[in-house]
């Protein structure tokens, strides 16, 4: 059952689907896949860097809506209306859309400007909750405009993770910048607002913390069963150099049995090692813990941050060491590219209430 009681058939069937997959597949998911790469930036209508290696295409797609409402590209130069073309091929072509959100601090600078109390601010009765109203609508018409723009369907679900890594205290919704209270408070706020005032029922609500001790760490400021549908995890720490892979899976192994308990999704929201020092990082760190172990496996997916320049990327690209390593990992069975997904908004089987 979603979050959201009123989801739409799509959303509701991507849900199922996903718990059904998730049994036994792990999804790969990349940050921004469409929109460039290391070596190009350029209009392609489905190049990824990840098909310049494997010929295979991620099955789920990370996006980013930071400086939305404010230019008429994203944090990392996207343009917006390019981003909704590939989001809507994405679905199209029965590919999955998420969505994370480096929201600037409405006081001054960036997700990354600490320097005041920003989300007591935003609250209801807060000096800054109008902008805020004014963001999540500008969020709001750029859904609106996404499903109209195509006669195919008006129907096409978002994973929407806002608010991410808020163990960590770098952005300024993370622990030190806001009580429990304030940070559950905005989730549940926003969730209200963009489903029961904006009629945003094509959301999946995806919680992603940053590493986490245990379970009463990670649940510290979880929003409720009633306001998530994925339990994520961002996890860089535990895979880069110097991680530890048993942490790793120590991780995902509760994330998995957090969210199986509460009929979740589990998800390995972000992940990767900046540039990839490691030529056999796919099939030594990664492919155990989300293809074999038998816990950690049953995420639903897990998606590499995005491919920018030489210095800064997670995927892989023509050229790179990891290159004969990422294609023994793609070819694992358990490891699920777009062609491998089928009719995931058909919804099968309602559950019983
Ligand atoms: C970070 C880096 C930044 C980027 C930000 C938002 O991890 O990749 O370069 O601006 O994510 O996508």
């Amino acid at each position: 059952m979603t979050a959201n009681p009123n989801a739409t058939r799509a959303t509701r069937a991507l849900f199922q689907n996903l718990r059904e997959l998730a049994k036994t597949s792990t999804l790969f998911g990349h940050q921004d896949s469409l929109a460039y790469g290391v070596k190009w930036k350029d209009w392609h209508e489905f190049r990824t860097d990840i098909s310049d290696v494997c010929g295979q295409h991620p099955a789920v797609f990370g996006w980013d809506l930071g400086w939305m409402g404010k230019t008429n590209h994203n944090l990392d130069d996207v343009p917006f209306k390019a981003m909704m073309v590939w989001m809507r091929e994405v679905h199209h072509r029965g590919g999955i859309n998420t969505v994370s959100w480096h929201m600037d601090n409405f006081h001054d600078g960036t997700a990354w400007s600490i320097s005041r109390r920003v989300v007591a601010s935003i609250l209801p009765g807060g000096s800054k909750h109008q902008d805020y109203l004014d963001k999540l609508d500008a969020f709001a018409g750029f859904v609106d405009e996404l499903e109209l723009g195509t006669i195919i369907t008006r129907d096409i679900p978002l994973i929407f993770r806002p608010f991410h890594e808020h163990t960590g205290s770098w952005f300024w919704w993370g622990n030190a910048h806001c009580t429990k209270e304030e940070y559950v408070a905005l989730w549940r706020f926003t969730f209200h607002y963009l489903t029961d005032e904006k009629g945003l029922n094509n959301l999946l609500w995806a919680y992603s913390p940053d590493i986490f001790e245990d379970e009463k760490d990670y649940l510290e400021r979880y929003p409720g069963d009633d306001y998530v549908d994925v339990l994520g995890l961002d996890d860089y720490h535990d895979v880069g150099p110097g991680g530890q892979p048993i942490e790793f899976l120590r991780r995902l192994r509760l994330l998995v049995s957090m969210a199986e308990s509460r009929g979740k999704l589990a998800a390995l929201t972000e992940t990767g090692a900046e540039a990839i020092p490691d030529p056999c990082w796919w099939t030594q760190t990664l492919l155990p813990a989300i293809a074999e172990d038998p816990v950690a496996s049953r995420i639903a997916w897990a998606l590499l941050w995005r491919n920018d320049r030489p210095t800064h990327h997670y995927g892989p690209y023509p050229g790179h060491a990891s290159v004969p390593d990422f294609k023994v990992f793609s070819e694992h069975s358990a490891i699920f590219f777009r062609d491998d997904l089928d009719k995931i908004y058909r919804l099968r089987i309602e559950p019983k209430a």
